[in-house]
């Protein structure tokens, strides 16, 4: 199989019928016949005829529903992020094909200028809004991609010249890059999730590297000397001869390219020449964890050539992103915040940390992805006054929470609306209570945006209520 951007990619394969599957079906069906023979897409054990593969069909796709079985021979395959590189499915995909990639790689090779890679355990979407909030902000044309919500594939036909695709990555993602190859790669953290698909840390951690695969020496990598797994990242790196920018919100690192906050100031220093860009007071996002984020996308925009001043700027215009420790309202003197997003232990311990100790009616539970849970009860008994455990993980939570003596009052509820009346009845004017559930959504909801936005629903039903 050629890599060449105007190559032939041959008979294609499609693995899953989600957002993915169906921007790369519709994407290679488009290059049909002068560049692909065929496209086929497999939905899965779960999928099922409808309007969406109909509309395939119509496209020239032949679809197959209802089996991990694949068969066939086919020159390219291209796996939807949610299918682990383990299963069944994904296996059964690989025997068939030349080669399995995953959809970003597809949309580089097809694409393969001005990239910004943007991974991490946490943060990854804050930093990419911001990055390409920034980079407008220079003058330059970007867009968000990625695990933020809009397959690369989907973006390539409209993309305008000289313009910059800066990639949300999950894991998932990297772990089926093989060529991919950013102008700038960041990586902001690696703490335990998503264990269920990658099965061991190792495996998880090694996905996240990948972001960093193809840079040559000379590149450049923002990477967090915060944790042990991107430290090693790092020091990889550099023995490479690739420039790592250290990024810290815990300390100065000492090294000629840095980004770090001194006291509450944001600084990047490059070559050894320090630029500050704006106080953490300045930014519309709060806690130690967004002015990481901050200094991350700030170095990008500052290497892809945006003015200082312009980055300053941007830094204290850019507001919080939906489902992301997002204002939701206050009712009776309590506030509501949606913080759907924290779907793993790691964000909820950072998004307690911007709240008064105390002072919190914190909202948890959902699809149980087996994560330890020793350190976020810690965090809950120490931050929140009570912890409303609901959905499939709720009673596991619940017992974590309870292992140890302390004055938390844990109260368990069925479902996410159970939950929400549960915590207004425990609320105290004051409070605030925070939906950050540290689980993904799907034993509820098609995904966390739709939680969130229930969430938001029944705050506002609450308002009218009191009117
Ligand atoms: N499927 C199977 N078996 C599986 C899993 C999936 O057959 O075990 C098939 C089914 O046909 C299913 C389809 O794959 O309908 C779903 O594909 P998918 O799970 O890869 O989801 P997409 O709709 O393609 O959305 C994906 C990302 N989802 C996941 O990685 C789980 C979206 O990130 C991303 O926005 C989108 O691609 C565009 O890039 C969401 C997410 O939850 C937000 N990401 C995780 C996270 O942020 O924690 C990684």
């Amino acid at each position: 199989m050629t890599v060449s951007s105007q190559g032939r990619l041959g008979d294609a394969l499609v693995l899953g019928l989600g957002r993915t599957g169906e921007s790369v079906a519709r994407y290679l069906a488009s290059l049909m016949p002068e560049r692909v023979s065929s496209v086929t897409l497999y939905g899965g054990a779960s999928s099922a005829p409808g309007e969406k593969t109909r509309e395939l069909e119509a496209l020239g796709v032949t679809v197959v529903c209802g089996t991990d079985e694949v068969s066939g021979s086919f020159d390219l395959a291209v796996a939807s992020p949610g299918i682990p590189d383990t299963s069944d499915f994904f296996l059964s995909a690989a025997s068939c094909a030349a080669e399995v990639v995953g959809e970003p790689e597809l949309a580089w090779r097809e694409s393969p200028e001005r990239w910004v890679a943007i991974t991490g355990t946490n943060g990854k979407t804050t930093t990419t809004s911001l990055a390409t909030h920034l980079l407008r902000e220079g003058g330059l044309a970007a867009e968000s991609v990625g695990n933020i919500g809009l397959p690369p594939t989907d973006a390539i036909s409209r993309r305008e010249p000289g313009s910059w695709f800066v990639a949300e990555l999950s894991s998932f993602q990297l772990a089926t890059t093989r060529l991919f190859h950013p102008r700038v790669a960041v990586l902001l953290n690696v703490t335990p999730d998503h264990l269920e698909w990658h099965h061991t840390m190792e495996a998880y951690a090694a996905a996240k590297e990948r972001a960093l695969a193809n840079l040559a020496p000379g590149e450049l990598a923002v990477v967090s000397v915060d944790d042990a797994w991107c430290r090693g990242v790092a020091e990889r790196a550099e023995r490479r001869g690739i420039v790592v920018c250290r990024l810290s919100v815990a300390g100065e690192p000492d090294s000629a390219d840095a980004a770090f906050l001194r006291g509450d100031a944001l600084v990047v220093r490059r070559g050894g020449v320090e630029q500050e860009l704006a106080r953490t007071s300045e930014l519309k996002i709060f806690g130690r964890h967004n002015a990481e984020n901050a200094l991350a996308a700030a170095t990008v925009a500052l290497e892809l050539g945006v003015d200082a001043a312009d980055v300053s700027r941007g830094l204290a215009s850019f507001s919080p992103i939906e489902h992301r420790i997002e204002p939701a309202g206050e009712v009776g003197g309590v506030r509501f915040v949606n913080d759907s997003k924290a779907t793993n232990v790691d964000s909820v311990e950072k998004a307690l940390t911007a709240f008064d100790a105390g002072t919190v009616v914190l909202m948890l539970g959902g699809h149980d992805k087996g994560t330890e849970l020793g350190t976020l009860a810690d965090s809950v008994r120490g931050r929140c006054r009570v912890a409303v455990c609901f959905g499939e993980a709720g009673e596991r939570i619940a017992r974590a929470l309870e292992a140890e003596p302390s004055d938390l009052v844990v109260v368990r509820a069925p479902h996410l609306r159970e939950a929400f009346s549960a915590a207004v009845a425990q609320a105290r004017p004051g409070e605030t209570v925070l939906l950050s559930p540290a689980c993904s959504s799907f034993d509820e909801f098609a995904n966390m945006a739709e939680r969130g936005r229930l969430f938001k629903d029944l705050v506002r039903g609450l308002a009218a209520e009191g009117e």
